[in-house]
């Protein structure tokens, strides 16, 4: 009998520690569980935009400038599965309103384009593709519609909602529903060409509206600048913070004094909020070009698999995602370069991440929930299965780790994972290696959540790893540990050039020579040496790229300059906000410095045009102007409305462009703007019409292009 009861207090005592973790906090759901382990995909930007040359149509385009004539969604899906990404959202419909599916709800879709005789679909072709190659599909119907003309009107909202439930029940399952932030503004509105503006917050009925994907879609994420599913990360350059948190409590627009990113603050949601309200990680979308849609010009900017691989770490290696901007081009397929730098960026992940060192190690952790390994035990860690985990006891929320792993190994990347199913609960760790008897910290961190990885500057060598949690909200309940090797390779050299047109090539360590074109062509051992310094005053292309000894060669750079400044001045009065900007930042190269005509009075409005002149002192032929924005991730004073004019003379000027300056609050780069024919002039303005922010105007940099 007392036998008895013994046995019974021992069995319901462990039965009870072996109670798997309380979650802890707020926690995925199903569809965020899917679209955390597809990690990387890619989205798809082609439409009427990809004709015009430029990044957000009007609206009052013709459906028949988009012809494709060798239009290929296998190509196109193919290369973003080389790429190691799983999945595709395919943009369906962008600002322009054009719908790539016979959609009934609007006559302006790809049925009135000349392509396969207007009885195309696109988004069937993508679905196609997807199944084949066993690919994911999400999908993008543009909330603002340029096109429509009830746009700001209940009406509308309808047709929005017809378009998503289409949508959601001709293409089979979706990963995602992407539904971006830009709305309201200008736009040709059925032949109205004015201003509608909206309230995004409640104009579109998001409950309702979602409601939609939801019940057609349950297993899709639902992607907006504030959720609810995904997060927009705050900034198109593709990285999250080094903290980052999947939950999220999002502030008020208007609260905080970080910079402001319209809706959002970039930094809040680039970091997310430790123990926050929302589960609401991050996506970290950027393009794989400059632009979001295809754009010939930009052929020699497309990012490296080095460039690729870092943002890499910064998205999926902070827990978020990767979204990779691809464009197919005005054929209906992908660029070469594109293809090329997707499929080298595809086996450098394969190579860093076939081989975990850690596998087949001895783990002794110095706690185990229940002190039971089977169940709980950092076996767990190195097989794979992001929910499979190793925990300690609800008392012990800093255990540590010690990896023996037999014998010296070299690594520079470690991977670390949660059971997110349990939510986020740890806060911070540090991950040490025995040397000499000493235990020498080499890595730390702070979220870890579905996905962490810490690249280390150097390779370490050791056979003893530590790894200590230091700070959790609860028992944790950790699912993986990784130690990998990426290969070494040789760092891209930078290029700059400075106010007098003088042209430097430079390394973070010395290498064995620096070779470099102006021609546009790749640089190669044949190609001329950098031995210093030289002048290059009318701008154009300049490629570079460092060897080693055994000719081993880094990634091309390529910089496109204009023509330098040297000898330029403003012309008379130009306004200067109170006490910033000189309006010489405008012409100075460098892009720091700004010139602003913000003032610090809430109040004051602002008047346009604002402008400012140049005298270059001596006529040249421009082919295209540009225009820096500010690069300090405000957006107060970032025009978005320009024209530019040239002068021979200083005094009468003729109109030589003039237009929008599309996407530039999210994506601030460097705008380049060709007239239709190169103008002759000595003199030219720059003038602004309308800024997405603030009461002045902006400019790190204002300049032209002679080449
Ligand atoms: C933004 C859009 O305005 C851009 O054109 C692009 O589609 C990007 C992915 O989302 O909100």
């Amino acid at each position: 009998m007392k036998r008895f009861f013994l046995l019974s207090v021992l069995v319901s005592g462990m039965g009870y520690a072996q109670e798997p973790p309380k979650p802890y906090g707020v926690l995925p759901s199903k569809a965020q569980l899917n679209w955390n382990e597809t990690e990387m995909y890619c989205i798809v930007h082609f439409g009427v935009d990809t004709y015009t040359d430029k990044e957000w149509g009007f609206g009052d385009e013709d459906p028949a400038l988009v012809n494709p004539a060798h239009f290929d969604a296998l190509q196109i899906v193919g290369a973003a599965r080389a790429g190691g990404f799983k999945g595709v959202v395919i943009v369906a419909k962008h600002h322009d309103g054009l719908c790539l599916w016979p959609t009934k709800t609007t006559e302006h879709n790809i049925s009135k384009s000349p392509w396969k005789e207007g009885k195309g679909d696109m988004i069937k072709e993508y679905q196609l593709a997807c199944n084949k190659l066993g690919m994911r599909l999400g999908l993008y119907c543009s909330p603002w519609d340029r096109n429509n003309p009830q746009y700001g009107s209940s009406a509308y909202v309808q047709t929005y909602r017809a378009q998503l439930k289409e949508l959601c029940t001709q293409y089979g399952p979706l990963f995602m529903s992407w539904h971006d932030g830009a709305n309201g503004g200008d736009g040709y509105y059925g032949g109205a060409r004015e201003i509608r503006k909206i309230d995004r917050t409640v104009y579109y009925g998001w409950d309702t509206t979602w409601g939609i994907v939801r019940t057609l879609q349950p297993m899709a994420a639902i992607f907006g600048d504030v959720g609810p599913d995904v997060r927009w990360v705050g900034n198109e350059e593709g990285h999250a913070g080094l903290t980052c948190w999947a939950t999220y409590t999002p502030l008020a627009p208007d609260t905080g004094n970080k910079p402001s990113n319209g809706y959002s603050k970039y930094w809040e949601a680039t970091e997310g909020t430790r123990n926050g309200e929302y589960w609401m990680p991050a996506e970290c979308d950027v393009p794989l070009r400059p632009g979001w849609f295809y754009h010939a010009s930009q052929d020699d900017q497309v990012k490296t698999p080095y460039q690729l691989l870092d943002l890499y770490y910064q998205s999926v290696g902070r827990g978020g995602s990767l979204d990779l901007g691809i464009s197919p081009d005005r054929e209906g397929r992908l660029h070469p370069q594109d293809v090329t730098s997707l499929e080298a960026f595809g086996s450098l992940l394969q190579q860093i991440f076939a081989v975990n060192l850690a596998k087949g190690a001895r783990f002794t952790a110095s706690n185990t929930r229940g002190n039971n390994p089977k169940k709980y035990g950092p076996g767990f860690l190195t097989d794979n299965d992001r929910y499979s985990y190793w925990a300690s006891d609800d008392a012990v929320i800093t255990p540590q780790l010690v990896v023996d792993l037999g014998k010296p190994k070299t690594f520079n990347v470690i991977r670390l994972r949660e059971n997110i199913k349990l939510g986020q609960r740890i806060s911070s760790f540090t991950i040490e290696v025995l040397k000499g008897g000493t235990w020498r910290q080499i890595g730390a961190g702070t979220s870890i959540g579905a996905n962490r990885l810490i690249r280390l500057q150097q390779n370490v060598t050791a056979s003893q790893v530590r790894l200590r949690i230091t700070g959790s909200g609860a028992c944790i309940a950790l699912s993986d540990f990784g130690l990998y090797k990426e290969p070494p390779h040789l760092v891209q050299p930078s290029i700059g050039r400075d106010k007098t047109g003088i042209v430097s090539i430079r390394t973070a360590a010395p290498v064995a020579s620096i070779h470099y074109t102006l021609d546009g062509r790749e640089p190669g051992l044949a190609s001329p040496v950098y031995t210093g310094p030289f002048p290059f005053v009318d701008g154009g292309v300049v490629k570079a790229r460092s060897f080693e000894e055994g000719q081993k060669a880094s990634e091309v750079v390529t910089r496109e300059l204009g023509l330098s400044k040297s000898g330029w001045r403003v012309m008379g009065e130009v306004a200067t906000g109170d006490g910033q900007g000189r309006r010489e930042s405008a012409i100075d190269e460098d892009e720091g410095a700004v010139w602003s005509t913000l003032s610090k009075d809430t109040a004051a409005g602002v008047k346009f045009p604002q402008d400012i002149s140049i005298d270059m002192g001596k006529v040249q032929s421009i082919r295209a102007f540009t225009y820096l924005p500010r690069q300090d991730k405000q957006t107060e004073g970032i025009a978005d409305r320009y024209i530019f004019y040239t002068s021979e003379d200083g005094a009468s000027w003729q109109k030589a462009a003039e237009g929008e300056f599309a996407n530039i609050r999210s994506n601030p780069l460097e705008q380049v703007v060709r007239p239709d024919h190169p103008v002759s002039a000595r003199y030219f303005k720059f003038s602004i019409l309308h800024v997405v922010a603030g009461n002045g105007v902006t400019v790190a940099e204002v300049g032209v292009r002679i080449h």
